[in-house]
Formats: structure tokens, C-alpha cells, sequence
């Protein structure tokens, strides 16, 4: 097939990469429905994909990696810069030229007998001033596909770009998924990506994390832009009114959950919608007005399976009923459908596991599916996705959201005094672990604004960054910032805020404070509602007067112990750290005494 651009940049760099992995066939990936069916079939025809019962779940497939090879790779992830302080302490760095040779002589060769998929890919809508070209050579099929849903791809991709330079070169090579040999590297200054020896989404889908994060946090950063670990989602109001909010959460903090909100019943009865714009990465943009937009680079949603039901999150359920590909569930063999654990009680009996083995759910002792399957859907299946999903200008943010896992610091919301504070705020961010996710239950893992796997530059730079662009907004126009904890826990170990749906009466007080709509009082750590505020219709009986006094509650002793670990976190940046975020750790310790 034959090229589908003269770019000579794009032209000279595929030429270059053909002449390392030496395909036997090149495939020019154009964006028509015609080539997807065409792939599919093939894949099915070699067992890389599996069709689904064509009535449940129309153009779906199931996928299995190999074992080891079922996540991301932190430690195997490399941001490549001319110097080490250029990637900071935060991130694992490699010489540039020390890492194209050592990823050069594993990719030599290893794509002799196989085809390279090239394949043009819009982060952001085509056309759009916040969009960013990549192209993605790749010797997988399933990466083709799942791109094909996460990004738009094709030929009016190339069009956009014309001759331009401006695009980010992808190279990925499945090799032999050795994971001694596994490397994830980032070069922001040549918009450079390689990745070799893993065919697992995260690692190998280049838009997602790679791009839309490490290599966009930095470009960024060069240009005067943000792009953040956020979800955005759009609350509109009786009168119609929408307001929008974006969002950081570590993982297993619900943040498809909260992008895809379903309003409690007392609030869903007046005319509260909520709409999903995105619900993992945020690109950010001051506009013509002064005020930040923001839009979704992606085009779908590559969400963990495992606890996805109706009552958890009905509208990504819902998005996954058609032209989805899902990787490493089980696959219910008496109707050729899939299931995974929460999804819901009927366990299949006559099941193939993630591993490929035979399963049955009401014998087996070991889970069916892996706890990080996932499905990749595109986003327009979503029930509540939001009508400015392809708004080429971005949506207008109202407000920040920070938040993690914390059993009894923070409280269920507070608002940041100002910008800079709520950079502090950000840049503290921390989760308890999880039984589920580790040994040690409630150690305390600090990420700031959900980026530490994420931020492609030097983290102390990043915060900086933060600060600047907030000192460039005029004070009315900046969105104001708050952090969230749905986690608090009694003495008992319960949680006692319902969270979910339920969430939306905090998100609430937000755009209401925004509005300046709202009193609040002034704690040590910053504004937290009067319980009053908080609306509880509906869930008297769940969450007592008290009990919402208790979750809003500030204790001086536990921000004691808790400046101890900032300190031990901020000491790690050296210089690096911005003054500004000491004097407001200074700030911090001051109210707390
Ligand atoms: C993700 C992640 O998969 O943040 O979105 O790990
Ligand atoms: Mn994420």
C-alpha cells in the first residue's frame, strides 16, 4: 500500500526505521472502517483477537497478553534528556544516546517476517489548535486496533499536519515480550518514543501515557500549556447551565467512576446532569477570554475492568457493549461473552481464564480475570458523554480537584486559599495503600498531581510551571482549587461518606463556592464547607448530621506528623524545589502549631 503523505520528515523517519526492524510488509494504517474489519479478521484468523457473541456484544473482541506482561512498567520507563537534572529525581533517566543504541540493537531486525503498521494518529480533535500529531510504527495488530479506538487515526491526520515537523515519532516492536529487555523510553526533546518487548495497552498504546503525558507535560512546558493526569467532566444545572470541573486521582481512586457520575436520585429529580468530557488526561489551554479550556486528547476510554457493574459505574458498563476490545478477562464460553470479578454474582461456570486456561468461577480459587484487565471503548458509547467532547476549543474549567485515599486526614473537601496554595495542595498529594494493592495497608504514597509516573520533565520544573501559568491568569478568571478524600474512615474502620453518586453533593459545593455562592471557614489547612452546605437530601439516614461534621473535620495533630513526611518528600528536590512551595509548607506549619 502505498504512503498516504509527502511529508518528508515523516517519510525520512519511517524510511530510516524500516532499514532497523526490516519488515517484510509495510501497512499504511488510513482510518477506513474497510481496514479495522480487515485487521480484525486477520487477527481472529491467527488468535491474537477472539470475536464476541455478535447479538451481546456486536464488534467486540477479547485479547490476551502474555503473563508477564500485564501492566505498566515503572521501573522499565526511561525519560531520555541531554542531562540527568533535566529529568529530575522523580523519574529513571537515560543518556539519549547510551538509550537509542541499547533500544536500537534490540529492535535491529525484529520485524523481519512480520508487518509494520503505520499508523497517523490525532491526539485531540483533528484540526483543533490544542491537537498534536504522532505516528506509531508498530508490529501489533492489537495496537492498531486499540489506537484505532483511543485516538483518532488515518489519513486526515496527515492532512492536518501538511509538511509540518510538529508531530512525535512512535516506534514500538513486540520482540520476543522479554521483560529483562523491556524498556519504555521517553526523548521530549526530539518528541521521540520507543518501546520494545511488551504488547500491554499502557506500554504500547504510544497516544496514551507515553505521549499524551510524558512527552505533552513537556511540550507543555516549552509552549505554555498544561497536560495533566485529569478527568473532565460537566455539571449542568436546572437552568441548564454547565460548569466544568477537571480532576487528579492516583489509581484505585475511582476516577472513571467520578468522570462518569450517575446524580443521586434528590438531584437527577431537578434537572442535575452530569456529563463526561474525559476521564484520564486533561490538555489545558488559556483562551482568547483569559479563562483556562481544556480538552480530552483521547478518543476512548482504557478502563480497569475488575469492579466496573451496574451499580459502580453504569455508564462505562454501558460503554463497553460494542467495539470493544477487552484484554485479560474471562471469557464465558456457554454465550461468547466476558466477565470479570464485581462484575456481577453469575459467576460462568464454563469459563476460560485470563492465563487462557479452562475456569470455573463457582470452583476455582484463583481469580478469572487479571485485576488490571481492561477494556478499551470508544468514548462516543458512552451514555453521558458530553455534547463538547469533539469542542475543538476545549470546554471552560472552573475548578481543579486534587484528592487520594486518606482513612483520617484530609477532610471530604477543602479549597485551597489561592493559586499557589493550590499548587502546594497538588504537589502533597498523596493515597493510603489498599489491602488489594499491596501487603502493607495504609502506607502513605505521595503523587503529586497524579503525575509521578506521568510528568516527562523535571517534577520541581513542573511545579513551577504550575505556579506560572496560575501567575498569568487574572485572579477572577483562574479556576479556584480544591482536594477531595471520598475515603474518610471511623474508628471502626468504615467508610463514612457513600461516595459514588453521591460525590456529586461535594462537586456541588464546589461550583457553588466558585460562584461565590457559598460562605465556608478558614481551617488551618485551608476553606472547608459548614456542614450545612453540604446537601444531604436523601441520605439522612447513611450520613448523620455528625457524622458529616466529623468528615469535615480538620486535626491539627495528625497535619503534624503529616508536614514530617512532606518534608522528607519536598527534601529529595534539592533546588529544584520552587520557593514558593516552602514558604507555603511554612504557611502550613505555622497554622498548624
Ligand atoms: C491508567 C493509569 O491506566 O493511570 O489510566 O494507570
Ligand atoms: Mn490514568
Amino acid at each position: 500500500m502505498s504512503e498516504l503523505t509527502t511529508n518528508k520528515t515523516v517519510l525520512d523517519w519511517i524510511n530510516d526505521k524500516i532499514s532497523l526492524v526490516k519488515p517484510d510488509k509495510i501497512v499504511w494504517i488510513d482510518g477506513t472502517k474497510e481496514q479495522v474489519e480487515a485487521l480484525r479478521a486477520e487477527a481472529c484468523s491467527t488468535g491474537e483477537l477472539e470475536k464476541l457473541n455478535e447479538e451481546l456484544l456486536p464488534d467486540c473482541y477479547l485479547h490476551r497478553t502474555a503473563v508477564n506482561d500485564v501492566a505498566r512498567v515503572e521501573h522499565r520507563t526511561f525519560i531520555c534528556t541531554p542531562t540527568k537534572e533535566e529529568a529530575g529525581v522523580t523519574n529513571n533517566w537515560m543518556e539519549p544516546s547510551q538509550a537509542y543504541k541499547m533500544l536500537y540493537d534490540i529492535a535491529a531486525d525484529s520485524y523481519k517476517g512480520r508487518t509494520m503498521y503505520v499508523i497517523p494518529y490525532s491526539m485531540g480533535p483533528v484540526g483543533s489548535r490544542f491537537s498534536k500529531a504522532g505516528i506509531e510504527l508498530t508490529d501489533s495488530i492489537y495496537v492498531v486496533l486499540n489506537m484505532s479506538i483511543m485516538t483518532r487515526t488515518g489519513k486526515a491526520v496527515l492532512d492536518a499536519l501538511g509538511d509540518s515537523n510538529d508531530w512525535v515519532r512512535g516506534l514500538h516492536c513486540k520482540c520476543a515480550i522479554d521483560e529483562e529487555k523491556r524498556y519504555i523510553c521517553q526523548f521530549p526533546q526530539d518528541n521521540t518514543i520507543i518501546s520494545v518487548n511488551s504488547g500491554y495497552g499502557g506500554n504500547v498504546l504510544l497516544g496514551k501515557k507515553c505521549f499524551a503525558l510524558r512527552i505533552a507535560s513537556y511540550q507543555g512546558y516549552k509552549e505554555g500549556w498544561q497536560a495533566e493526569h485529569m478527568l473532565i467532566l460537566g455539571l449542568e444545572n436546572p437552568k441548564g447551565e454547565k460548569k466544568y470541573i477537571c480532576a487528579a486521582f492516583p489509581s484505585a481512586c475511582g476516577k472513571t467512576n467520578l468522570a462518569m457520575l450517575i446524580p443521586p436520585e434528590s438531584y437527577s429529580r431537578k434537572g442535575y446532569k452530569v456529563w463526561c468530557v474525559g476521564d484520564d488526561i486533561s490538555w489545558i489551554r488559556k483562551g482568547e477570554d483569559g479563562r483556562l479550556y481544556a480538552i480530552n486528547p483521547e478518543n476512548g476510554f482504557f478502563g480497569v475492568a475488575p469492579g466496573t457493574n451496574e451499580k459502580s459505574n453504569p455508564n462505562a458498563l454501558a460503554s463497553t457493549k460494542q467495539g470493544t476490545i477487552f484484554t485479560n478477562v474471562v471469557h464465558n464460553l456457554d454465550n461468547n461473552t466476558v466477565w470479570w470479578e464485581g462484575l456481577d454474582k453469575n459467576l460462568p461456570e464454563n469459563a476460560v481464564d485470563w492465563k487462557g486456561r479452562p475456569w470455573n468461577g463457582k470452583t476455582s480459587e484463583e481469580k478469572g480475570a487479571h485485576p488490571n484487565s481492561r477494556f478499551t471503548a470508544p468514548a462516543v458509547n458512552c451514555p453521558c458523554i458530553s455534547s463538547e467532547f469533539e469542542n475543538p476549543h476545549g470546554v471552560p474549567i472552573s475548578a481543579f480537584v486534587f484528592g487520594g485515599r486518606r482513612a483520617k486526614l484530609a477532610p471530604l473537601v477543602y479549597q485551597s486559599r489561592d493559586w499557589a496554595h493550590g499548587v502546594f495542595v497538588g504537589s502533597i498529594m498523596a493515597s493510603e495503600t489498599t489491602a488489594a494493592a499491596t501487603g502493607a495497608v495504609g502506607v502513605v504514597r505521595r503523587d503529586p498531581m497524579a503525575m509521578l509516573p506521568f510528568c516527562g520533565y523535571n517534577m520541581g520544573a513542573y511545579w513551577q510551571h504550575w505556579l506560572d501559568i496560575g501567575a498569568s491568569l487574572d485572579e477572577d478568571k483562574a479556576p479556584k482549587i480544591f482536594n477531595v478524600n471520598w475515603f474518610r474512615k471511623d474508628d471502626e474502620g468504615n467508610f463514612q461518606w457513600p461516595g459514588y453518586g453521591d460525590n456529586l453533593r461535594v462537586l456541588d459545593w464546589i461550583i457553588d463556592r466558585c460562584e461565590g455562592k457559598v460562605d465556608a471557614q478558614e481551617t488551618a489547612i485551608g476553606y472547608v464547607p459548614y456542614a450545612k452546605d453540604i446537601n444531604l437530601e436523601g441520605i439522612e439516614d447513611e450520613v448523620s448530621v455528625d457524622t458529616l461534621g466529623d468528615i469535615l473535620s480538620v486535626d491539627k495533630s495528625l497535619w503534624k506528623d503529616e508536614i514530617s513526611g512532606i518534608e522528607e518528600f519536598y527534601a529529595q528536590f534539592g533546588k529544584d524545589l520552587p520557593a514558593k512551595l516552602s514558604e507555603e509548607l511554612e504557611i502550613l506549619k505555622n497554622n498548624v502549631k
